[in-house]
């Protein structure tokens, strides 16, 4: 389903066993040193999701190869690298201009949310990958100008994937909510939802 021009949501692209893998592997990238934790905004504000940064850290607004504390970040795991390349062929027919390199891992518990943003601290085109395990949420899609309507409510399920590429690379977006215990947890996760984004820094110029 095109949401936008670019940006395709597919239900249930990834199978029960590899959601296992997934939710096996987030427990290892999540574990301490450089694990997962709550960021904290330049605001003083802290975010409710919880997340663990792989191949780059990011904090606001920018990457680094270390955490606040110093400790480095985890490396980029090559799994995630060819789930990302495997979604764009599927996607967009063809491969992506750079390679992935940058992986995200966000933890909602019931009450956590995202507020609208845009993901503009990477330096390549390459579209954006996202996958959903867990609990149900909805997803918020908006406009590439203004943070605020028109947007597009989108329910994501346990397995989805979402890309956004082209002119919705840059396009405003958030979980304004999670639907608590709607997870099967046969994925091996206990409550809340887990998504994977996976990004390309690419070459600064
Ligand atoms: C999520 N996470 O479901 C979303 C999935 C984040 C974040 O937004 O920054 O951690 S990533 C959705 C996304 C990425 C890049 C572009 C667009 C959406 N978009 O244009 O809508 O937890
Ligand atoms: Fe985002």
């Amino acid at each position: 389903v095109e949401l936008a021009p670019g940006a395709w949501h597919v239900p249930d692209w990834l199978s029960l066993d590899e959601q296992r893998e997934l939710v096996a592997a987030a427990r290892s990238w999540a574990a301490p040193p450089a694990g997962m934790r709550h960021t904290v905004m330049p605001s003083g504000g802290v975010m409710s999701v919880r997340s663990v940064c792989l191949g780059l850290h990011w904090e606001p607004y920018h990457y680094s190869e270390f955490l606040p504390d110093g400790t480095p970040v985890k490396p980029f795991p090559a799994l995630l690298g060819a789930l990302a390349r495997r979604a764009v062929v599927e996607v967009y027919g063809s491969v992506p201009s750079d390679p992935y390199d940058i992986g995200l891992v966000n933890h909602y518990d019931a009450g956590a949310s995202m507020g609208l943003h845009r993901d503009a601290d990477e330096e390549s085109p390459a579209p954006v990958v996202s996958l959903s395990i867990g609990d149900r949420c909805v997803f918020r899609f908006g406009n590439t100008e203004t943070r605020t309507r028109p947007w597009t409510d989108v329910e994501l399920y346990s397995g989805d994937l979402i890309v956004f590429g082209g002119p919705s690379r840059l396009a405003y977006h958030g979980v304004p909510r999670i639907r608590p215990s709607t997870g099967d947890p046969a994925t091996g996760l206990a409550s809340g939802r887990l998504n994977i984004t996976i990004r390309a820094m690419g070459r600064r110029t």
